[in-house]
């Protein structure tokens, strides 16, 4: 544990000092549970017909497949703090942050099923999935999110809109051009952005200490004059204290920020991983962080929530799970007449 749980003493003035509230963390508990039976049962259903011979073309969801597990606290300590029109911009790993920013569960599982009802019309798939309402994208381009986000930010501040955009990207992708490139168009046009490093170690096979040679991204973007925070990405509390600084001053005009979240991934790079380059070990000690037991272990000793009421919510949380793929099961597949309508082309 790089940050140790705080003592019950601590833990009360953390939620007095971050107006945390009763319904606020159950509400973070709760999505939490959702986005983690979310991935669950894609894993499931995506292997379904893709044995004895894995092939990525085959059964209900086709295509490559990255989920989240373990890495909700990241996505629930962000986007809930943001209003509908205020942009998203994720990655080729996006179901946790299209979850908390409020995109329909049954809409974004019909897309990933490749259906008529998903937000694409079925043909994004998993990759590129698009909210309009909500203003949330995604891209399967590593290291795309921070000039799109950009963008937005800078539309916004164009018009003189007070809305905000949050690029989310991996530790992996901070080694694109793109990072520095953006860090020093926002800082230099004051962009209102917020850039949110996911740090999950690995990107794909290679381990970050192989790939960075600086293994903490807060300091690249301190190097740009703007402020940038290093959190427990594995504890929804310190993800949110940054995310609520870092989106009030982009709110607010003054500025871009960078926040790094250290986390991990439970499962592999993509469905189908042989995982060779990480061991179960290591997996465990992670484990031992999982930021939903730790947010229920708070919710207990701050005497929001018992046992019972913890089981419930994530009773309820399967429930809209389960509800949201049996409507993308049982959507209609795109009819190929629509092939090119909703493209460019
Ligand atoms: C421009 C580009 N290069 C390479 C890839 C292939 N690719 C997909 S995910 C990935 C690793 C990304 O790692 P990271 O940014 O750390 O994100 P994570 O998968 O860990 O969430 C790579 C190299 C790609 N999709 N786009
Ligand atoms: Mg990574």
């Amino acid at each position: 544990m790089w940050k140790p749980e705080p003592s019950d003493v601590d833990l009360r003035y953390l939620v007095e000092q971050d107006q945390l509230t009763e319904d606020g963390l159950l509400q973070a508990y709760r999505t939490m549970c959702t986005i983690r039976a979310f991935e669950e049962a894609i894993a499931e259903r995506y292997a379904v017909g893709k044995t004895p011979r894995f092939d990525m073309a085959s059964g209900p969801i086709r295509g490559e497949m990255h989920l989240a597990v373990g890495q909700e606290a990241v996505a629930v300590g962000v986007c809930p703090l943001l209003e509908a029109k205020d942009a998203v911009v994720s990655t080729h790993r996006p179901h946790h942050h299209a979850l908390a920013k409020g995109v329909d569960p049954g809409r974004l599982a019909a897309e990933i099923f490749g259906r008529q009802t998903g937000l694409c019309q079925g043909k994004g798939g998993h990759m590129h999935l698009f909210d309009r309402e909500l203003n949330f994208a995604c891209s399967g381009i590593v290291g795309a999110s921070f000039p799109q986000a950009a963008g937005a930010a800078f539309a916004f501040r164009h018009r003189g809109e007070p809305r905000v955009a949050v690029a989310f990207a991996g530790e992996g992708a901070a080694n694109h051009g793109t990072f520095a490139e953006t860090l020093n168009a926002a800082v230099l046009w004051q962009l209102p952005l917020v850039i949110v490093i996911e740090d999950n170690l690995y990107a794909d096979s290679t381990p970050k200490w192989a790939g960075l040679a600086q293994p903490h991204q807060f300091q690249r973007a301190l190097g740009y004059n703007l402020p940038a925070y290093l959190v427990d990405g594995m504890d929804v509390m310190d993800v949110r204290r940054a995310a609520r600084r870092a989106i009030e001053q982009a709110r607010q005009g003054r500025g871009p920020s960078v926040i790094e979240a250290v986390c991990y991934r439970y499962r592999g790079h993509f469905e189908g991983d042989a995982e060779e380059y990480r061991t179960r070990e290591e997996l465990e000690r992670w484990r031992a962080l999982d930021p939903i037991s730790r947010l229920g272990g708070r919710l207990r000793r701050l005497g929001w929530a018992d046992g019972d009421r913890l089981a419930r919510i994530e009773a309820e949380a399967r429930d809209v799970v389960a509800a949201a793929v049996a409507f993308a099961e049982r959507s209609p597949l795109p009819d190929p007449g629509e092939a090119l309508t909703g493209v460019f082309g």
